[in-house]
């Protein structure tokens, strides 16, 4: 027997003994996300019944709803609804706009303020039967609708009673793949792109339905399906093909299609000599292109574009603006109703110059120069997608500008697959800060949704976690991220913990005694990352390149701001950044830049991001920083081991598969945080030059963590 053979015989062994193993669930590979529609457990379940499935005229996205009804409702009630085109029976459920369903139309329902993407689910009566409806003004509502239902049961709430309206603040949800061309994706640690470039247009796996119903089930309504470092081979007539299979695919689900596109690409395709925006040849060019994307994709959303930022191509290589730039691509998309989504994530090569006000100080003079059809899209700090920054002070500076928010979802900066860490968390604290634009009440979640400043366009990008591994996203609990990410794009205000709840109770269970631990888990998890690798307002000193694992003494990259001493700034007096000096702090309005100037004023988890310290600063503990970082950086590794603690005693409330991966990249993580904590402190004691407290000592010298070869930690 080969290896592979023998291999198959063992798996087929354990797939037929399994089921007489007493394992407490069937082992669950994670493909199936928050989706999974098992029998809601009776104890926690309400005693819902949907008899019949009432249905209108048919559309793909009609289609799309009723299936997934029926597919959950089976999954979860353990029997299928009947199909039907009228209420003759106690609780059917009728779902439609009033112009699909004769029933949904008779009903004069409160619709209207619910636009063209929201939905209502109600109860009502129909003939004298008790009914359950999802309504909408448009195809896609129901079947958002259709998707909130199904949570509802799978939360285990009761339907009756049940009435929600609910519309999405925001009008751009999408996900921005970091896909390349040749199957591979740049901070991608989930596996290989989803996209199969090679077999397509004629093929769209299952995976990319799955991948379209998962989006749908948050609300996300687009997607970038390249790279920002973008190849110019996406606009090429053979890849619009392909790209137009795809936006066919995902069209039901009302997923619109989106490129990311290289400046360079007139002349790189269309052999053009320059790409100067204020060319007519260049604008002909991208006149031509945009023309000939809408005639195979009618509905695509629009272009993203990251110009003149580290080593990319753009306007100002012709010493034109980004505005000049955005325009001028604006231009050629608006009668196609297209938008351009620029990106502000842009910093000087000037070690002079602090990297977090290059932005402010390039955007802030173009506000109310971009057409209505721009929308700058912000990372939400300054420096790079951090476990903590303060956000970006571009929010609240440029009221006459679209502004929306890039999050990362893939935690480049975050221990990447393997660390638990629930974004949520992080995404929430950057929505309800406060800008003070207007005065207080002025949060960032109203500046990118643009309620504050009253703009058409508004909406929240988020950098995917996904891949083709077998969970999607690396880990099951990277799937949350995916999940919170599309909820508070749908909306900005909704919590963290209550986003939190909904993704337990679906992708696990609804046991109480499962579901808190779990979530206080959640939520604590991202500051136990802050706190292991860049505690008290440290930023960038992971290593330098892959970003994963410790790095403060990196100093190999081509310039200084990529180096990581630029950012800790660690020397024989203190540690941290002065960002009062640097005019960084003066980009804030009103009270944050007097809070922010003061070390007395400025929040403890910010204050080497704000100021330079002393070794000695007595901090709020009433140790000295130099204590209070040693302790920082001891509580992140001890959160981490309380996190293994509680998935410990949790084995029996999980299918075996999910149960071990958890509890492994825990161990992983506990691994790396005494790495983190044990290098970073080796490196600053050699500034600090001040003992260790009692009971605590770096296990190996320096010169061993700093050689650590990639992938490898020290053995604790
Ligand atoms: C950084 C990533 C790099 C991206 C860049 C960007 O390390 O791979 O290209 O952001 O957002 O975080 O453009």
């Amino acid at each position: 027997m080969g290896r592979y053979a023998a291999m198959l015989a063992a798996l087929a062994l354990v797939v037929m003994t399994a089921p007489l193993l007493s394992t407490p669930a069937r082992a669950e590979s994670g493909y199936d996300l928050w989706l999974r529609y098992q029998p809601v457990e009776e104890s926690y379940g309400a005693a819902n019944h949907v008899t019949a499935l009432v249905t209108g005229y048919r559309s793909p996205t009609l289609d799309a709803a009723a299936w997934e009804l029926r597919r959950g409702l089976t999954g979860l009630l353990g029997r299928a609804p009947a199909q039907s085109s009228a209420v003759t029976a106690d609780d059917v459920l009728v779902i439609g706009t009033p112009k699909s369903s004769a029933v949904i139309a008779a009903l004069n329902l409160p619709l209207t303020a619910l636009g063209d993407e929201g939905y209502l689910i109600r109860g009502v009566t129909i003939s004298g039967h008790r009914a359950m409806v999802i309504a909408a003004n448009s195809d896609i509502g129901v079947l958002y609708g259709a998707f909130a239902l199904l949570r509802q049961i799978q939360m285990a709430k009761p339907l009756a009673g049940l009435d929600i309206a609910s519309t999405p603040k925001t009008k751009l949800r999408v996900l921005n793949h970091w896909d390349n061309l040749n199957g591979t994706v740049e901070r991608g640690y989930a596996g290989a792109s989803i996209w199969d470039w090679p077999a397509l247009p004629e093929h769209v796996s299952r995976r990319i339905i799955d991948y379209a119903r998962a989006n749908a089930s948050i609300g996300i309504n687009g997607t970038v399906v390249n790279n920002v470092n973008a190849d110019a081979a996406f606009l090429g007539a053979e890849y619009i093909e392909k790209e137009a299979a795809l936006a066919d695919a995902l069209r039901p689900f009302g997923i619109r299609l989106y490129l990311s596109v290289r400046w360079s690409a007139p002349m790189e395709l269309g052999g053009l000599k320059s790409a100067d925006p204020l060319d007519p040849a260049v604008k002909a060019w991208w006149q031509a292109k945009a023309d000939e994307i809408y005639r195979a994709i009618p509905d695509f959303g629009g272009f993203l574009v990251k110009a003149n930022s580290e080593g990319q191509p753009g306007p100002q290589d012709y010493h034109r603006t980004h505005a000049d730039g955005a325009n001028m691509i604006a231009d050629v998309l608006k009668p196609h109703h297209g938008v351009v989504m620029w990106r502000a994530f842009v910093y000087a090569n000037d070690p002079r110059i602090d990297r977090a006000t290059t932005a402010y100080n390039e955007f802030v003079p173009l506000d109310g120069k971009f057409r209505d059809n721009v929308v700058l899209q912000v990372k939400n700090g300054p420096l790079d997608f951090q476990p903590r920054e303060p956000f970006s002070p571009l929010f609240g500076a440029m009221p006459h500008t679209s502004l929306m928010m890039e999050f990362q979802i893939t935690k480049e900066y975050l221990g990447q697959q393997t660390h638990l860490a629930y974004l949520g968390t992080l995404y929430e604290e950057a929505l309800e800060s406060d800008t003070y634009e207007h005065g207080p009440g002025s949060t960032v979640a109203r500046v990118i949704d643009g309620s504050l400043d009253h703009h058409p366009i508004s909406g929240i990008a988020g950098v995917a976690n996904i891949g083709n591994d077998a969970d999607w996203c690396g880990s099951i609990f990277n799937q949350a991220n995916w999940y919170v990410f599309g909820r508070m794009a749908w909306d900005p205000e909704i919590s963290a913990r209550a986003v939190a709840d909904e993704w337990v109770r679906q992708t696990f269970n609804n046991d109480p005694a499962f579901v808190t631990p779990v979530v206080d888990m959640m939520m604590k998890s991202r500051q136990a990352v802050v706190d292991y690798m860049t505690p008290l307002g440290l930023a960038l000193i992971m290593a330098h390149g892959h970003h994963m694992g410790p790095g403060p003494w990196d100093t190999i990259g081509p310039r200084e701001d990529w180096k990581a001493p630029y950012y800790h700034r660690a020397d024989a007096k203190g540690i941290g950044f002065d960002r009062v000096a640097s005019g960084y702090v003066a980009q804030y309005h009103s009270p944050l830049k007097e809070e922010y100037a003061k070390v007395s004023t400025t929040p403890e988890d910010l204050l080497l991001w704000f100021h330079h310290v002393s070794w000695d600063h007595r901090m709020k503990s009433g140790r000295t920083l130099w204590q209070e970082l040693v302790a920082r950086y001891q509580k992140g590794v001890d959160d981490v081991a309380a996190m293994q603690a509680t998935w410990a005693k949790l084995a029996d409330d999980v299918d075996p598969e999910r149960y071990a991966q958890v509890r492994d990249f825990l161990a992983v993580q506990h691994r790396e945080a005494i790495w983190w904590r044990d290098a970073c402190l080796a490196y600053f004691e050699q500034f600090s030059k001040r003992p260790f407290p009692d009971g605590y000592k770096p296990k190996y010298p320096l010169g061993y963590y700093e050689k650590m070869p990639f992938g490898a930690s020290p053995k604790p």
